[in-house]
């Protein structure tokens, strides 16, 4: 990995530095030029935080550093206003400095010096963000918030220049499907400020509940507020089930003010988003009149997309949403507000008298051209009360509305569509912005909805598609880290789906893309850690886990960090800093269970790997299919004789055949005595993996004449829901070098008649 290596620069009459600058300055997002300096700055008791008289967004900047500075080190720090721009700068101060020569406008210039720190700036926001990057140059420590005793703050000299690559730099949080306090809130706001996003897009509605207060509708928070009870579980898994307890939730007007303004206070904007015209069961359940069908309806207590949505063909809906959004924009000083958008199926409008009447009143097409009439009247509204339209990118569908900014999650087509067509884009696409996505091996992860999205991936997006020449690279405004929460029931767990992937993202919207290198940011991650550490941050440690990797007879491991090392054991007990190291791939002759984990300064901050191998007569040897899975190949080539077992909430050793038998023809490459043949399946109807009709086995000499060697029928009525089943068949002792399984598809599912899949793994041969 590049690393930034300052040569010799002759600044004034200081002494020249020859110093590897990425090692000193452990800052993320990683400033976009970073001068290392001789010395470093002492924070003391009697430091003085001067700023300019008069300008209280600059008293703000000046105070939130002040703040944090005292809740860590326990001094009394004392902040002096001036009126004038100190000529000199005294020692032992730290300068929040106006300067119109500062290019940008969120830009910023720290000079830390052995005897005064300076923060210039053109804006308040600026400074703001020099104060963070001055933060973190103080180390770890920084980040508690509690008097961290026998600590000296010191800060290495250096000039940074900085400057953010977008202006939009987002992050999202779904209140609706799991409610979060207002203390949550304003940590997630402070934990953004600390990298630098300064947007926060708060969805506050969804089917499972509404959670802003509405003073002329109040059964919105009363009944909208409120679900009966929650699915546990995946909401794919069969038959669902519910955890029985009402689950309420809602913030109050002055709580949402006063969540504005400590946001305010960290140049953070707050985006509201107000579903419409889909995901408005909640809605609904309170006013029923404003459905198709006039309900009744139910706050929602399972996860998906739901038929019932606004009606768009009553005037009574645009006249609530008027008013419901006149309360909101008077709420939220910001220019945006998000009305949803995404996800509106369609089936209510085309049976419902009034929305086809609307439809012929109006010409419109047909129903998508429907959705886009409704999020233009909307989007009147909104510029009524002066505000800027974002919806998802669904709002494309049957006409972008003029002057929308569109928020791309399915991919990134939405958003090149919009800036082709002249208008703004954000960017969030499912693919690298998904934080509620698994983030390492599903197996061992926390549930969480599906997908997966590695820290690393979310490092390496670029939120501009290569496709877009210059000038419409300009309408991508940043992009966004989504925090969907139908499976993140707890502030913890936002915590710890959130971080590091947001620090990682911070990156990306931040620093120049030619400036970011994954190694260096890997590495400054661990400080970082630490600071987190001290915040008392649930993160997530994936990044220190461990990889295993069969082949020809060995194991090898292996983790992210370059720094750790990899302690195995072979006897089922957990890893200690004693046990041995991985040097070298080790030798399997037996089946095993491998435990790993990284050791890094003595501790395992991650979590142990644990890996059955299964030593048999197969393993590692060649087979045949006559159809080849398309996605579910078990990850390598001969998954079903790899030796490791597919796990129940993990897909990634799993074969999967889908609509058809499998028929994998085993060589063992010589005449081999068989006691025993066994082999896995996976059930899982709610994702249509469902079980084979039957198994057989047989066995040949010459690869051409197969005799059976036994025959299950599977009760496949009664294997439901998710598990493993294990089909064993005794051959006692008999010779043979070909082994053909033959497992018969379930074929259409029960009642809908869908394809159906077929999951496989490990033949093992005794
Ligand atoms: C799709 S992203 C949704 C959300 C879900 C999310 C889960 C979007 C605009 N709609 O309602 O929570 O997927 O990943």
């Amino acid at each position: 990995m590049r690393r930034l290596f300052a040569f010799l620069f002759f600044l004034s009459n200081l002494s020249i530095v020859f110093a590897q600058v990425s090692s000193v300055v452990t800052v993320i997002p990683q400033p976009v030029q970073a001068y290392v300096r001789e010395g470093k700055f002492e924070l003391k008791a009697d430091t003085r935080i001067h700023f300019p008289q008069g300008k209280p967004d600059w008293a703000t900047a000046a105070q939130y550093f002040m703040g944090v500075a005292q809740a860590a080190t326990g001094f009394q720090l004392t902040g002096l206003p001036f009126q004038t721009t100190p000529a000199s700068l005294r020692e032992n101060g730290i300068y929040f400095l106006p300067d119109e020569t500062v290019e940008r406008s969120e830009g910023y210039q720290l000079e830390i010096m052995p005897t005064f720190v300076a923060i210039r700036a053109r804006t308040a926001a600026g400074a703001f963000y020099g104060a963070q990057t001055l933060r973190q140059m103080f180390g770890p420590n920084m980040g508690s918030s509690t008097p961290v005793k026998d600590s000296t703050w010191t800060a290495a000299a250096c000039i940074i220049t900085d400057y953010p690559r977008f202006p939009y730099r987002g992050m999202h949080l779904d209140v609706s499907r799991h409610f979060f306090p207002v203390e949550f809130i304003k940590r997630y706001i402070d934990l953004l400020a600390i990298h630098k996003f300064n947007y926060f897009h708060w969805h506050l509605t969804d089917d499972q509940g509404w959670r802003i207060e509405i003073k002329k509708y109040p059964r919105l928070h009363q009944i909208g507020g409120c679900r009966e009870e929650t699915l546990v579980g995946h909401a794919t898994d069969a038959p669902p089930r519910f955890d029985g307890k009402k689950y309420c939730g809602y913030y109050t007007q002055d709580e949402v003010r006063e969540i504005v303004e400590y946001a305010r206070k960290r140049f953070i904007t707050i985006i509201p988003e107000i579903e419409m015209p889909g995901h408005a069961s909640a809605a609904l359940a309170a006013y029923p009149e404003l459905g198709c069908t006039g309900g009744p309806y139910e706050v929602a207590k399972t996860w998906g997309v739901f038929e019932d949505v606004f009606c768009a063909g009553n005037d009574k809906t645009f006249e609530f949403l008027a008013d419901v959004l006149k309360e909101v924009c008077a709420l939220f000083p910001g220019e945006y507000v998000h009305i949803g958008g995404d996800e509106c199926p369609k089936t209510r409008w085309k049976a419902c008298p009034k929305c086809q009447k609307r439809i012929a009143a109006e010409k419109l097409k047909d129903e998508d051209a429907l959705q886009s009439y409704f999020i233009r009247r909307v989007g009147e509204i909104l510029s009524r009360h002066g505000k800027k339209l974002i919806g998802w990118d669904e709002i494309i569908e049957g006409g972008l509305p003029a002057g929308a900014t569109v928020m791309s999650w399915r991919g990134t087509e939405g958003g090149v569509a919009a800036v082709r067509a002249g208008q703004y884009a954000i960017m969030t696409p499912t693919s690298h912005c998904y934080f509620d996505y698994y983030q390492s091996d599903p197996a061992q992860e926390p549930l969480a909805i599906g997908g997966f999205l590695t820290l690393q991936r979310v490092y390496d997006y670029e939120p501009v598609p290569s496709t877009l020449i210059e000038e419409e690279a300009r309408f991508i405004l940043g992009a966004q880290g989504n925090v969907w929460t139908e499976y993140i029931p707890t502030p913890q767990q936002v915590e710890y789906m959130a971080f590091p992937r947001a620090c990682a993202l911070s990156e990306v919207l931040w620093t120049p893309a030619n400036k970011r290198a994954r190694g260096d940011f890997l590495r400054r991650l661990r400080i970082h850690f630490r600071f987190m550490d001290n915040m008392g941050v649930n993160y997530a440690r994936s990044y220190y886990d461990v990889k295993a990797s069969y082949n020809g007879g060995y194991v090898s491991l292996s983790t992210n960090d370059a720094m750790a090392q990899v302690k195995y054991t072979l006897d089922g007990s957990d890893p200690k800093p004693t046990s041995p190291g991985m040097y070298s791939p080790i030798p399997l002759s037996k089946s095993t269970t491998v435990k790993a984990a990284a050791l890094v300064d003595g501790k395992f901050p991650g979590r142990v790997l644990t890996v059955h191998y299964l030593v048999h007569k197969a393993l590692g040897k060649p087979y045949t299919l006559s159809a080849q899975p398309m996605q579910y190949s078990g990850g390598e080539k001969y998954a079903l004789t790899n030796g490791s077992i597919g796990a129940l909430r993990s897909w990634a050793n799993w074969v999967g055949l889908q609509d058809a038998d499998f028929d994998p023809v085993i060589d063992l490459e010589n005449t081999t005595p068989i006691q025993k043949i066994s082999v896995n399946f996976l059930v899982g109807t709610g994702h249509l993996i469902y079980p084979p009709r039957s198994i057989e086995v047989f066995t040949s000499n010459d690869g051409e004449n197969f005799t059976s060697a036994g025959k299950r029928d599977i009760r496949v009525d009664e294997l439901v829901g998710n598990r493993i089943e294990t089909v064993s068949f005794n051959l006692g002792g008999v010779g043979a070098r070909y082994i053909k399984l033959v497992a018969r598809r379930y074929g259409p599912a029960p009642k809908t008649g869908d394809k159906t899949w077929l999951f496989l793994d490990e033949i093992s041969v005794e």
